[in-house]
């Protein structure tokens, strides 16, 4: 398609054009902008609203900030980075990995920093994405979401909340200009952030609350230094690197068989976790608070040494009474208890399943991806295309997430289906292309079927994998490598296709 076989619009107003738009340069946006390089045969931009490379890398930097995943795993296998430096990475090794992968890689030229994706909207009769930017307007072809599904700070409807006269921000943005050593501080959460910022800030205020509304699950967090023979090894054995993921990979994925296939069989790592709190916390009251009332794995399993020493610190306090209001220097909780703080951290997560880009993506009926998720559930096609979005991938999209291992994996394996689907496009002439209702709804049918009886929806637990119907739009129930299999090949005969007139249309 040429910008010839349409009617020009007036130059001040004419956008850019590019075979495909990436939006966002976190893992999945970075990974994809590597591939479209290597593959050298279409013009691609990639679309980020922050000033770097990095997603979430870039943007959790509080106190604490590591991945509860081994770093082996936590990389791309075309960079697997003989470098680590510990056996779980903290943020900004993470981060810099990701920026030395984006040098390496030559992709920075095609990136636009600083530039907002407002809207994309698909156009019928032009068979191209319109994006509304606050750089100005593009189209493409094809559009690669890679906003992920942890960007969007989701914050808590507390009355009161927006009237606190301290510091407020959230884990995610967090302010580094404010000093918190001798302050009276709350976090709110106690999910995956909180229970690394705790220990990590415990010492140096002067008390912390800790708003708990439900305890998670703690697991040992097995982390140490590589010593510098294994740095050799990884840099200099052949094979060695390698052999060592595919070892931690397959370690991983036996969990699935637990959290998926057999539930029960989580309850030994139940009995670890148990063990982990009476080994941990002295204060009998204490543990009975950290106790959770739900099956293990049901919600994200935390893995750390620090955080119960941490709560069982004289300075720091689990309150369990819900909040009922915040005033400008403290927080009301249920039972009419104030506690006055200088502080609030909320690490209350994220909008997954209700992200606020779903509302700016516009298909070929004109709804939005928030319209149709609203209607039907977050639904897609093998998690990378969603019926009546011609064109689109969709990283990390519906049905992607792990409970257990790296989701580097599975943006690797959508990769592989995004490169595929790209050069059969290509080599058919295909203009455009959209998977079948049915096909999705086939798709959905045998997924949800899996997810019956699994953990995640029979452990008695509210989560972030479930949406407002309780269904699990996030989760992927299957071992990893049947989705990478599934991923393998574009299988267009689910899709309704339109290939390329005469004139490139
Ligand atoms: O967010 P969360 P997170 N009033 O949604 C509570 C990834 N991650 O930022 O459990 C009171 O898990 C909420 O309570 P409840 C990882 O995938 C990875 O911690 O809903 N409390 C919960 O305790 C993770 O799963 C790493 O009852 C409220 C907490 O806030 C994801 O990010 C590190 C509330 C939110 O927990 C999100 O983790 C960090 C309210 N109104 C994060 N609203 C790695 O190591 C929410 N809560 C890779």
């Amino acid at each position: 398609m040429t910008s010839k076989s349409r009617p020009a619009p007036p130059a001040t107003q004419r956008a850019r054009h590019v075979d495909v738009a990436i939006i966002g340069s976190g893992f999945s946006g970075l990974g994809a902008a590597i591939k479209l390089k290597k593959l050298g045969t279409h013009s691609f931009i990639v679309l980020e609203r922050g000033a770097d490379v990095g997603g979430t890398w870039r943007d959790n930097t509080y106190p604490g900030a590591a991945c509860d995943v081994p770093s082996q795993l936590y990389s791309f296998s075309f960079a697997r980075n003989p470098e680590w430096s510990r056996s779980f990475s903290a943020q900004p090794e993470i981060y810099q990995y990701l920026r030395t992968v984006a040098q390496d890689a030559d992709v920075l030229g095609h990136h636009q920093f600083g530039c907002d994706v407002r809207e994309a909207r698909w156009d019928n009769a032009a068979q191209q994405w319109h994006l509304d930017t606050s750089q100005g307007r593009i189209t493409a072809r094809f559009v690669i979401s890679g906003v992920g599904a942890l960007c969007e700070p989701a914050l808590p409807a507390i009355p009161g909340i927006e009237d606190f006269e301290g510091q407020l921000f959230h884990s995610a943005r967090w302010d580094h200009s404010a000093d918190l050593t001798g302050k009276r501080v709350a976090i709110i959460g106690t999910g995956a952030s909180a229970i690394q910022i705790v220990p990590a800030i415990a010492e140096k205020v002067a008390t912390l609350d800790v708003f708990q509304r439900t305890a998670p699950w703690l697991l040992p967090r097995f982390d140490r230094p590589y010593t510098g023979l294994e740095k050799l090894a990884f840099k200099k054995v052949p094979g060695f690197q390698k052999a060592a993921r595919a070892a931690i990979y397959a370690a991983r994925e036996t969990q699935v068989v637990g959290l998926a296939k057999a539930p029960k069989l989580m309850l030994g790592l139940q009995a670890l976790a148990q063990g982990m709190i009476r080994a941990q916390i002295r204060d009998p009251e204490l543990r009975r608070k950290v106790t959770p009332d739900f099956r293990i794995g049901c919600k994200r399993m935390l893995i750390s040494n620090a955080y119960y020493p941490a709560l069982d610190r004289d300075n720091v306090d689990l309150v369990t009474e819900g909040i009922r209001e915040v005033r400008p220097g403290s927080i009301i909780t249920a039972d009419g208890t104030e506690r006055e703080i200088d502080a609030l951290i909320v690490a209350t997560g994220f909008h997954v399943t209700d992200s606020p880009m779903f509302s700016g993506i516009f298909g070929k009926d004109g709804r939005s991806l928030a319209d149709v998720f609203e209607e039907s559930g977050m639904k897609g096609y093998k998690g990378t295309t969603v019926a009546g979005f011609p064109n689109f991938f969709f990283l990390v999209g519906p049905n992607t997430g792990l409970g257990h291992t790296s989701m580097v994996y599975m943006i690797e394996s959508q990769l592989n289906y995004v490169v595929d689907a790209l050069k059969k496009i290509r080599k058919n002439n295909i203009a455009t292309f959209d998977v079948l209702p049915e096909a999705q709804d086939e798709f959905n049918a045998g997924l949800q079927k899996n997810l019956q009886g699994t953990v995640w929806m029979t452990g008695g637990c509210g989560s972030w994998y479930l949406d407002k119907h309780g269904n699990n739009t996030t989760l992927w129930p299957g071992f990893t490598f049947s989705f990478r299999n599934m991923l393998k090949r574009f299988d267009q005969q689910a899709y309704a296709i339109t290939v390329m007139d005469s004139h490139g249309m």
